[in-house]
């Protein structure tokens, strides 16, 4: 095995010889903050989205596969002591919102729907629901649900979400 040892002790000579302590540390420290910084790196997670299977629509107005989240973001106000389209007693519904398409199975119709929030009490904390189908990033404010439509209110406290069908989309 000497012929093993003289072998690296060659390489290692060499590599000594052509390389400095400092080019050495250098170097490593590049790997060991390469190697800190890989977790950060964006990763694409879209086809693990897409893969999931949808959740069965239901006619239960608590649930968040309710035909009419379909784009909803927040606390479901029916089970807050509200309804799907109404807000909870002492709370206050904003005026200003963003507006989606749902499509309901029962009928095979497109129905736009208004995503107000109700307002002026702290946050209900139930049935927290976050579908997003046709929402857009948030430079388009009026098609993001990531907002706190309370904004406008006296009492900008979020507490929870509705969903009011406007009328049918027509094609
Ligand atoms: N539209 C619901 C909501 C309220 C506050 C913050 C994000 C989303």
């Amino acid at each position: 095995m000497q012929w093993l040892d003289r072998f690296f002790e060659g390489r290692t000579r060499s590599l000594a010889q052509r390389t400095s302590r400092r080019s050495l540390l250098a170097g490593l420290g590049q790997i060991v903050t390469g190697a800190a910084l890989l977790p950060l790196l964006p990763i694409d997670r879209s086809q693990r989205a897409e893969a999931a299977p949808p959740k069965a629509e239901t006619d239960d107005p608590t649930a968040c596969e309710y035909w009419k989240y379909c784009a909803i973001d927040g606390f479901l106000c029916s089970c807050c002591g509200g309804s799907s389209s109404s807000c909870p007693p002492g709370t206050q519904m904003s005026p200003i919102t963003w507006i989606g398409t749902c499509h309901n199975p029962a009928d095979g119709r497109d129905y736009i729907v208004s995503y107000n929030d109700c307002c002026g009490k702290t946050s209900c904390g139930n049935c927290n629901c976050n579908r997003n189908e046709r929402e857009k990033p948030m430079y388009r404010l009026s098609l993001n649900n990531d907002v706190n439509w309370c904004m406008a209110n006296t009492n900008v406290n979020y507490h929870c979400s509705t969903s009011v069908v406007l009328g049918v989309s027509e094609k």
